[in-house]
């Protein structure tokens, strides 16, 4: 015991040594890039006119014709294509370009929708698609106008456009406008507010993935992920676009003098892809945006309990000590976390010999009590002689490589390595491949997820610690065309090697710290290398709430911040309010206090047992949201915004989510507050019901001060709802899953509620492969509850609906004049014949509704 104690104590030493020998990243700025500097102070000149003669239109619908530039730069060439749900997409491109065109991104192939008409005059050409939406082109100067039901929602103006290519350097720009609207949104991860800022007199916003521990609050500055898409969100309409590149970008953001918004995207190398979404509504945005970019498989329910995870747990014994304490403290834990440090010198793949002695006993320890292992495999590959998955790469040319054609080399955590090329499908492979039982040894199927760190890729020494723009990946594609999407890549491999490993049959979690767009395929994110101050506690619901605006839903934040040590009261908000983000992990850095719960306090461990109770109740809330994400492409988290579009007054509220639509919370990142602002949405026909105490608000379009204790954050039901919970207390989410379902009734002012619960068996690929699952709609009217299947079919009525307990929230006092009102709870543990509820079983196999009558 001893001496691991002082293995441990050495290695600390270690690794706080390399830490503050690596170089401080200051990261660029556009004046510091010459691409970014020389367009973006070139100023508005409308350089191309439209070949009328070049005018084609194919038997898809595809519609090619050529801009002549004015003379020093090159023609272009550009195609329009049209697709089924009011997407566009324009590209745009030198004849014969040799650009590099990304395509790992596409969920699938786009549906083309077809050209109905066009009509060509003197000075423009008007194109109407199948599906109704417009596309002006204007000839000279050139723009493109894209209309839906007649009106303009995107202008691509053409004094923006500029695509420069005389020395290979490849970069353009592209301006874009959104009359439609107030707001510009998106372009996550950057640690500012939900709506994007002017930059007209400051850096514009950067994208291009690094690492960035303790990034500056409300800066333009990237960090670790990167998705270039943009909503303009107006009142009435919103309109939604994606550029499909993945090299450095920097993009300008202007509010001009009338109203419109424009942003100007500076890009570095690639091909000008652009998808242009025409809503008109945030959710059908997103909608369009992911029927290319696709959404994931349906999470395993032991990735939405609570987690536990440190820079580093260091040996075995450790890991079953912690646990055993979740458990004698009686703290609900899923999964449990190891860093690099349980590596044999940080080689992915292997284990520390004397720490990690034998990682299959811990992983039986781990599944007698129904938790999960999740460890970190970053994409450096040390560079040794007789390691295997070294060997491999090498052997098969499956490095990113020196200009020279040589394998790579940088430093890294394990010393001298080499990075896998992912773009490379068969370096894909092979890393998946090292995931296999039997290449991977000492693993089991507890060891149920992954965490992909460092794969911005981060590289010390170098100039910003990333892969150097020339070095060069599969088919001599530079890494500085697809920076951006290498993390992405990477989780692709990682995500197949778990499907792989476990024949298709299980669902693999992954956490990946860099991302693109379709990371959502593979991968939930979280926001990186925060500090534990009350500004990172605030900006992390900014952050989530935007990953989900960009599609990448399951998201979270380092509960309380990575780097330092949080006081009591921020560690208990942090917790209150991480609880309500998708993904829901304690984690910190080596040098700070141990983190777990049953460290503090008894007082705030109090204060934490209830809220991961809550966090857990609501287990069922969250897996219906993933479920419909999937269905309908909805965020599991959405900004007020999103759903009440109309409401200027919450186009720039990010510290109050909605979880799905029926559960608003309201974060309190602020210290030492007995009360704080809440805003209620939805007008005088929205009631919101609080957990805490029995009042009722309205819909007012007004922040109310509500008052909290430091046991209480804001949190609604809204009136009209029907929320699954299992309120029964168990250990793990495995242990809870025969409990039956406490139904909580919210009704609106007219007695009414409905919801939704989905139901399967929450780990295998079944519903996907067979349909095994259940989806329900539960509707409340005139004291019955009625259970309806929304999807029928055959193989659904295996899941029974198990319900417990019935509570109804019945309003008995409207608010007026500004003061809430109030609401009766009455609990039902017996239906209207006195039949206990407790486990009774409603069962689907030959029914499509079923109801219970409780008065
Ligand atoms: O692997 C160590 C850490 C990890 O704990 C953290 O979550 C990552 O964001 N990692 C960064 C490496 C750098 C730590 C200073």
């Amino acid at each position: 015991m001893k001496s691991q104690k002082v293995k441990i104590f050495v290695q600390l030493i270690v690794s706080f040594t390399i830490l503050c020998t690596l170089p401080t990243v200051r990261a660029l700025k556009c004046s510091e890039v010459e691409y970014c500097s020389a367009l973006r102070n070139r100023p508005p000149a409308n350089l191309y006119i439209v070949d009328v003669y070049s005018i084609q239109i194919d038997d898809m619908g595809i519609i090619r014709f050529n801009l002549l530039a004015r003379s020093g730069i090159e023609d272009l060439e550009v195609n329009v294509f049209a697709y089924k749900d009011d997407i566009l997409r324009v590209k745009i491109k030198e004849f014969n370009s040799t650009r590099f065109e990304l395509s790992d991104v596409f969920a699938g192939a786009p549906n083309l929708a077809g050209v109905q008409s066009v009509n060509t005059e003197a000075t423009q050409m008007t194109i109407t698609t199948n599906i109704g939406s417009r596309l002006l082109v204007k000839f000279s100067p050139f723009n493109l106008e894209f209309y839906r039901n007649d009106v303009l929602e995107l202008l691509l103006s053409g004094d923006r456009l500029f695509i420069d290519n005389p020395t290979n350097s490849q970069s353009f720009s592209v301006g874009l406008v959104f009359p439609e609207s107030d707001h510009l949104y998106g372009l996550h991860q950057h640690a500012t507010g939900l709506t994007l800022r002017n930059t007209e007199a400051a850096e514009p916003y950067r994208l291009f993935n690094i690492d960035h521990p303790n990034y500056p609050i409300n800066d333009t500055d990237s960090i670790y992920g990167v998705v270039p898409v943009m909503y303009g969100h107006g009142p009435e309409f919103t309109a939604g676009i994606f550029l499909h590149n993945a090299a450095q970008q920097f993009v300008d953001i202007t509010h001009n003098t009338d109203g419109q918004n424009m942003a100007v995207f500076m890009v570095e190398a690639g091909t000008l892809d652009l998808f242009v979404y025409l809503g008109p509504t945030p959710a059908e945005v997103l909608r369009q945006y992911l029927l290319i970019t696709g959404t994931p498989y349906m999470p395993p329910l032991w990735s939405l309990g609570y987690h536990q995870s440190r820079y580093s747990y260091y040996t075995q014994e450790e890991v079953k000590d912690i646990v055993a304490n979740f458990d004698n403290y009686n703290f609900q834990i899923d999964a449990i976390w190891l860093d690099i440090d349980h590596t044999d010198a940080k080689k992915y793949f292997t284990w520390a010999p004397q720490n990690f002695s034998d990682p299959i006993e811990m992983q039986q320890n781990l599944t007698a009590t129904n938790r999960k292992l999740v460890v970190i495999s970053d994409p450096h590959i040390k560079v040794e002689r007789g390691y295997s998955v070294y060997d491999g790469a090498l052997e098969n040319e499956l490095f990113v490589k020196n200009p020279d054609g040589s394998a790579f080399e940088g430093d890294c955590w394990p010393g001298t390595s080499s990075w896998i090329d992912f773009l490379h499908p068969e370096g894909r492979a092979y890393y998946a491949s090292r995931y296999l039982y039997e290449n991977y040894p000492g693993t089991t199927p507890t060891l149920a997820g992954i965490w992909n760190d460092m794969n911005e890729p981060e590289v010390f020494g170098v100039d910003e610690n990333v892969m150097p723009g020339d070095t060069v990946h599969y088919r001599d594609v530079l890494h500085k065309e697809l920076h951006n999407a290498y993390g992405m890549l990477q989780t692709r491999a990682t995500h197949d090697g778990l499907m792989e490993r476990d024949n298709r049959t299980a669902r693999p979690f992954v956490l990946s710290r860099s991302h693109f767009a379709g990371s959502q395929r593979y991968t939930a994110i979280w926001t990186g290398d925060s500090t534990s101050t009350w500004e990172y506690l605030d900006i992390s619901y900014a952050m989530c709430l935007n990953s989900n605006l960009v599609g990448i839903v399951f998201c979270g934040a380092d509960v309380a911040g990575f780097n330092s040590d949080p006081d009591d009261e921020l560690y208990q908000r942090w917790f209150q309010a991480g609880a309500w983000l998708p993904f829901f992990r304690v984690h910190s850095h080596e040098t700070t206090k141990r983190r777990e719960p049953y460290v503090f306090s008894d007082d705030v461990q109090q204060v934490v047992r209830n809220v991961i109770q809550l966090r857990y109740k609501h287990l069922p809330v969250w897996y219906t949201l993933f479920h419909e994400h999937i269905a309908y492409k909805t965020p599991v988290i959405r900004p007020l915004f999103f759903q009440y579009t109309y409401d200027t007054n919450v186009f720039a509220i990010y510290n109050q989510l909605l979880v799905g639509t029926d559960i608003m919370v309201r974060a309190v990142s602020e210290p030492g507050v007995s009360s704080v602002p809440v805003y209620f949405p939805g007008g005088s026909n929205e009631y919101w019901v609080s957990l805490d105490g029995s009042t009722v608000y309205q819909g007012s379009g007004n922040y109310v001060d509500i008052p909290v204790t430091i046991n209480t954050i804001p949190i609604y039901y809204r009136a009209g709802s029907v929320i699954p919970r299992k309120d029964t207390i168990k250990p793990t989410s495995t242990d809870m899953y025969d409990d039956g379902y406490t139904l909580i009734v919210n009704l609106d002012s007219s007695n009414q509620a409905h919801g939704t619960v989905y139901l399967d068996d929450t780990t295998s690929l079944f519903y996907l492969n067979y349909v095994e699952y259940n989806y329900l709609s539960l509707d409340y009217s005139g004291g019955e509850l009625t259970f309806t299947k929304i999807d029928s079919h055959a193989n659904s009525g295996q899941f029974d609906l198990v319900v417990d307990v019935v509570v109804t929230h019945q309003i008995t006092e409207l608010p007026s004049d500004g003061k809430p009102g109030k609401y009766v709870e009455t609990r039902y543990e017996v239906d209207s014949s006195g039949n206990l509820l407790k486990n009774m079983k409603f069962n689907f196999k030959n029914a499509t509704k079923l109801s219970l009558k409780l008065q």
